[in-house]
């Protein structure tokens, strides 16, 4: 019983610890490399619709799983999409089409530990009022952080100095609603939503 237990305790945080959700923006001209990502299986990619034409979500020819949108329109329409296969999956928009609107998003089994943490950030609050804390890995040397509304603009622009680990930011000045923060550490390009009340 205990086995049984001890297990179960086991199998829930390997299922939590593979459950992340990764946030990408949708627009025309979003194309490789930043509509590209590389995920753990049971990962969910989140697209958010960013300007205010329609756009589909829609695996290639050779993606490895298949996955199509409705036709969606209008600033903050979302698409989720849960990967379940090892495999690599091109996508792209069947309205703008895979020259104007397309990525690749490559699912892995098992990420080790240290690559899961080298590409996570954790925002608390969220949502947030004023101070938002953000947890940062360690190891890279350059950040810059944008918060960005959904039609595109960027609001705030921070550099991240010193590898800091956890900083502060500020965002009482920005007015309420739903935000993309995107992160730049060295070659990694992480985006978030973030809602500010
Ligand atoms: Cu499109």
């Amino acid at each position: 019983m205990k086995t049984k237990l001890l297990m179960l305790a086991i199998s829930m945080t390997i299922g939590l610890h593979a459950q992340t959700t990764h946030d990408l923006i949708w627009e025309r001209g979003f194309e490789s490399p930043e509509a590209d990502l590389t995920i753990d299986i049971g990962d969910t990619v989140r697209w958010t619709w960013t300007d205010e034409v329609p756009h589909t979500v829609e695996s290639n020819t050779g993606s490895t799983e298949t996955f199509s949108s409705p036709i969606l329109t209008g600033l903050g329409q979302t698409y989720s999409y849960t990967f379940t296969v090892e495999g690599v999956n091109p996508y792209f928009c069947g309205i703008h089409g895979a020259n104007n609107m397309s990525g690749v998003i490559t699912v892995q089994e098992g990420l080790s530990i240290d690559e899961f943490e080298e590409v996570s950030v954790r925002l608390t609050p969220n949502p947030v009022h004023a101070n938002l804390k953000i947890a940062l890995p360690q190891n890279y040397t350059n950040g810059n952080l944008y918060i960005i509304d959904l039609t595109g603009k960027t609001v705030l622009t921070n550099t991240i100095e010193n590898r800091e680990s956890m900083i502060e930011v500020d965002v009482s000045s920005i007015k309420s609603g739903m935000y993309l923060i995107r992160f730049e550490l060295d070659k990694n390009i992480i985006t978030k939503r973030l809602i500010i009340q």
